[in-house]
């Protein structure tokens, strides 16, 4: 890959480390919902969309992903084709996973948490996905807590998402989320967003209406030194939502399934995406497909407005 810029593991593309150097709007993207979270071929159909809609919304895109003992900021096609196509072959890399998949030189996708580490050290603020892991239901029996939540607690970087699904315990992340200090904005709602509906009952922490503010609070809780993510919940949009009663009745049939096959672990989530997939005839997809979107436009949004406040005497 010659001209790219090298920076420790990280590999920038040039035009992302451009970008980053002239205080231009970069998004981050996440491969695991590429590699476990969508099957394929729709997961690259995704996965470029994705980044057309942050380059039409006037932010240059980075999909990150482990390959080669390196972590790529900034994916090309071939590359985005190679971890598409190796689906749940390829590893899926928390902060655990991360020294690990680098050091033995294996093919990697970046969850939330992974993808916020190689965001902050290639000094990116701002990364779009579609849902953030959580605190799982019957956690208090299975401690299963996904790493995310540690890596909003401790690392600077906004994550634009639609909420969680209630695969998750919605209640007990969002209380796990207070406790570590990590500010969940609404976009646009004082609700915290359910991923496949807009509504979950749940207060957010604060209700933003526009990016600029959004950026305001950004700047200052990083001013301030109070170092951590900042979580935005943009609701699906209203167009592509689902039933709540027939997503909640598929999840419950998903968790029996994943009960009774004895799944642990980091399969949990893939294998929880897949069943429901199965279980709405590929609905739950397709408003995958459109709230994810609808994150990388707003994320794009987000990082041309911090960059703005971020400009020299700007
Ligand atoms: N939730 C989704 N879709 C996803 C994921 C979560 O609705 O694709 C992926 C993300 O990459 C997230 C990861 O970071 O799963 C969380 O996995 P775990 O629950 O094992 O921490
Ligand atoms: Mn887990």
């Amino acid at each position: 890959m010659p001209n790219h810029l090298t920076q420790g593991r990280l590999t920038l593309t040039p035009e992302i480390a451009d970008a980053l150097a002239g205080n231009r709007p970069v998004v981050a993207l996440e491969s695991t919902v590429i590699s476990h979270g969508m099957p394929y071929p729709k997961n690259l159909e995704t996965a470029r969309a994705l980044e057309a809609e942050v380059r039409g919304a006037g932010a240059v895109p980075a999909t990150i992903a482990v390959m080669d003992g390196r972590i790529r900021v900034g994916l090309d096609d071939d590359a985005l084709e190679r971890l598409a196509s190796a689906g749940p072959a390829a590893w899926k890399l928390s902060r655990r996973d991360l020294p690990v998949a680098l050091a033995v030189g294996a093919l990697g996708a970046t969850t939330v948490a992974a993808t916020m580490i190689a965001a902050r050290m290639a000094g990116i603020a701002v990364f779009a996905t579609g849902g953030i892991g959580g605190v799982h239901r019957g956690a208090e029996h299975s401690f299963d807590v996904s790493a995310d939540l540690d890596e909003l607690a401790r690392t600077s970087v906004c994550v634009v998402c639609a909420g969680a699904k209630s695969i998750l315990d919605l209640p007990k992340t969002l209380e796990v989320l207070e406790t570590r200090g990590v500010p969940v904005l609404g976009f646009g709602t004082g609700e915290f967003p359910a991923f496949y509906s807009r509504r979950s009952g749940l207060p957010v922490s604060h209700r933003c209406d526009n990016v600029t503010e959004v950026a305001n609070i950004l700047r200052t809780k990083w001013e301030l030194g109070l170092e951590g993510g900042v979580l935005l919940a943009n609701p699906i949009p209203l167009a592509d939502e689902l039933d709540a009663d027939a997503m909640e009745d598929a999840i419950g049939r998903a968790l029996a399934d994943a009960d009774a096959k004895g799944i642990k672990g980091k399969d949990v989530t893939p294998h929880l995406l897949a069943a429901l997939e199965r279980l709405t005839g590929g609905r739950s997809l397709t408003a995958n497909m459109a709230l994810i979107r609808d994150n990388a436009r707003v994320a794009a949004g987000v990082a041309a407005a911090y960059a703005a406040l971020e400009k020299p005497n700007g």
